[in-house]
């Protein structure tokens, strides 16, 4: 079609160039959220690391909405001047609606345009439009489904806008979650001719009922949803939810697991499941990220030296890191499981005589009041230490170099002087002087008594005793390359560290595992989390390749539990040759998880939205599909083909589901050297999966 093109251009952007793999172009892309320019939790991650595949496929014609947020634009966006098609559109909005839009760009890879609204010039009207949303059930006082409420509202405006002054575009406004969904429904009740997606990246009621102990995955076909969500407070949220979910043309969720959950909480069946992907910077030699590995954990070695030497030591070189990290949700992360774990290991290696200790780290802010004085303390003595140890160095190349120049071999008494004895005899003095026991929380924590994982710690008597082979590092903050304990950033740390454990119950999908992955870190995850079911469907034996899969869906948490601790326990008998080549073949399943690879999911999506918004008005033509040189996605076909394939993977997996519980009876699959998983035939044999395909031509061609 002739539309309207660059009708996101600012005055400065590039003009389109049509490609092989562009969408028709009179199709507009809007992706909504909240956590446009502002990092909040995942989405946050999504939308940075899927826009230079999105700028590349839409050009200007692709735009993201979102809040603005005067905190975070400052180091996120570049306002820019609106070209001549969205000036018009941006002025309509405050001369017909006082709504304020800030244009520009969102400074991530990409530089996808971005619209933000002013969620403060339209306050006035919140009660307004909350009753015409809502009337009966409305909340007044929950100031986060005000603040949505207000921000649907102005949403929707801005792509009516934009719809009825481009009447021949096919606009597609992508909305993820509630918080920014409530624009779906206003498009919807005021039939703008606007295809709308919704993507769910978890559900409210889902993750309260598995946070408070409901065992979610076999109950949730036996409760009343609303009447849950009304008992805990949260109705109207989720009632914007469910509506959001049934208005959209396009209904998708980021897993299998979370089709599963909506289809009971959400009355609807996925259309699409879109898989999170990232963004890959891959290294052009593959012992790069080795490398990376050897130096990182070095930082590791000197805080593990400063936290600990003093109170004790032990040998580094036989020292394995693992670690947990993510958001603050004690149960739904699997913080518990993960404790559990490691106190079966620490007596497995009690037990064993093994010499080998194991440092976990569990990376989860927390409330806390900055760092504590014991451990500072010690990463001070460290450097000092190394410090002294250095300039002794520097003065005892300094003699051997004079006496050696001149002819003279150098005594040892001339080497160490007496003064340099002094000095190190001083520091390991101030060494000794440490309390017996190295902390366990790096900070001070504002409430010790009542945080869930201190209390499980001290449940399991973990406290860091000489005795027990696995030492706990509590990191109640995220962390960044300025931090005075682990001056790294995220992923510097995980590069630096040996597994990632992430058992989590409530995981619709689980970056944190994902991001182990494309760094050549393996993990364990569960088979509760979206990670672990794209993963499993499109490889054959997980485990060989570093991706651990602990069944928390099929088995009591007391075997879950076991499980860890087995996986641990094996980890630790490899030896370092071992390490190193299940780290290569962990890396090498980076491209699985490659915007590149599942762009392709979200292209179906959004041709399913255009064909259900903008049917053909002619019968569909029963000519032959269109010449492989075609500049259009796919051809139809193809992407219906797609769209029945992921829609029969939900399905089979579902049956595949009930028929596990039906039976309880599971065989037993070899998977190399002498383990065996519990998977079902079924899901062996249905291994269907598109992105195994992909790597597989790729490495044979
Ligand atoms: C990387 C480095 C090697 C190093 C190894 C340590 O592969 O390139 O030089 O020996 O890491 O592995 P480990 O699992 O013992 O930390
Ligand atoms: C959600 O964030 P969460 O940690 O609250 O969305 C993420 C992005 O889709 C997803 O990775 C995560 O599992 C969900 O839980």
């Amino acid at each position: 079609g002739s539309g309207s093109g660059g009708l996101l251009h600012s005055s400065s952007g590039s003009s389109i160039t049509e490609e092989v793999s562009l969408p028709p172009s009179n199709t507009v892309l809007f992706d909504i959220s909240w956590e446009v320019a502002k990092k909040v939790g995942g989405i946050y991650t999504v939308l940075k690391s899927k826009a230079p595949v999105t700028v590349e496929e839409y050009k200007s014609r692709y735009a993201l909405i979102g809040p603005y947020n005067s905190e975070t634009a400052p180091t996120e966006f570049e306002p820019l001047v609106p070209g001549p098609l969205s000036s018009p559109i941006i002025e309509n909005m405050m001369k017909k609606y006082g709504i304020q839009v800030h244009f520009g760009k969102w400074l991530v890879e990409g530089y996808p345009k971005v619209f933000l609204i002013d969620l403060p010039s339209s306050s006035h009207k919140l009660g307004e439009w909350r009753w015409d949303l809502m009337s009966g059930f409305e909340q007044p006082g929950d100031h986060e489904t005000n603040e949505s409420i207000v921000f649907g509202y102005q949403s929707a405006l801005l792509l009516k806008e934009f719809a009825e002054a481009n009447p021949n575009d096919k606009y597609i406004a992508h909305f993820h979650e509630w918080q920014a969904s409530v624009g779906l429904i206003l498009l919807k009740k005021w039939k703008i001719p606007v295809s709308t997606i919704f993507t769910t990246h978890a559900t409210l009621l889902g993750r309260y009922l598995a946070a408070g102990g409901v065992d979610l995955y076999n109950q949730i076909q036996n409760l009343n949803i609303d009447y849950e969500a009304s008992k805990r407070g949260i109705y109207h949220r989720h009632w914007i939810e469910k509506k959001s979910a049934n208005d959209a043309h396009v209904f998708t969720t980021v897993s299998e697991i979370t089709a599963y959950e909506s289809e009971s909480i959400l009355s609807r069946k996925a259309d699409v499941i879109l898989p999170n992907g990232l963004k890959l910077d891959k290294f052009t030699a593959l012992h790069e990220f080795q490398n990376l590995h050897a130096k990182y954990k070095n930082v590791l070695h000197e805080f593990v030296r400063g936290h600990f030497y003093g109170h004790y030591d032990f040998d580094l070189d036989n020292t394995l890191y693992v670690f947990t990290a993510g958001r603050s949700e004690y149960f739904n992360k699997g913080v518990d499981m993960f404790l559990d774990a490691l106190a079966g290991l620490n007596k497995l290696l009690q037990q064993s005589g093994s010499t080998m200790t194991i440092v976990a780290f569990i990376i989860m802010p927390s409330k806390t009041n900055n760092f504590n004085i014991d451990t500072l303390k010690g990463q001070s003595h460290n450097r000092d230490l190394r410090r002294t140890c250095n300039s002794i160095v520097e003065s005892m190349g300094e003699r051997l170099f004079e006496a050696t120049s001149r002819g003279r071999i150098i005594s040892p008494e001339e080497l160490l002087t007496q003064e340099d004895l002094v000095f190190l005899k001083r520091r390991i003095f101030a060494l000794k002087q440490r309390p017996s026991l190295p902390p366990i929380v790096t900070h001070n924590m504002m409430d010790d008594v009542n945080d869930p994982i201190l209390n499980h710690l001290r449940k399991i008597k973990l406290f860091n005793s000489k005795e027990d082979r696995v030492k706990i590092i509590y990191h109640p903050e995220f962390l960044n390359s300025t931090n005075p304990l682990i001056p790294l950033d995220y992923t510097e740390f995980v590069r630096g560290c040996h597994l990632g454990i992430f058992v989590s119950y409530y995981e619709p999908w689980g970056y944190t595992p994902a991001e182990c992955t494309v760094l050549g870190v393996p993990s364990i995850t569960s088979n509760l989390t979206g990670f672990a079911n794209y993963m499993s469907r499109g490889l054959n034996e997980p485990e060989s390749k570093g991706i651990f899969i602990v069944d928390r869906r099929f088995k009591s948490p007391n075997e879950s539990v076991e499980q860890v601790t087995q996986y641990l326990w094996k980890f630790c008998q490899m030896d370092r040759r071992q390490r190193i080549e299940l780290r290569n073949r962990t890396e090498k399943l980076s491209e699985l998880l490659d915007w590149k690879t599942l762009g392709k999911f979200y292209r179906s999506a959004r041709s399913l939205a255009i064909e259900r918004a903008f049917p053909p008005s002619k019968p569909i033509s029963r000519s032959p599909s269109p010449s492989p040189t075609s500049n259009t996605l796919k051809n139809s076909t193809s992407i219906q083909q797609l769209q029945q394939q992921l829609k029969q993977q939900v399905e089979q997996q579902q049956k595949e589901q009930q028929q596990q519980q039906q039976q309880q009876q599971t065989i037993p699959i070899n998977i190399g050297k002498g383990e065996t998983s519990q998977l079902s035939p079924n899901t062996m044999s249905s291994l269907l999966s598109d992105s195994l395909n992909i790597s597989n031509k790729k490495s044979s061609s």
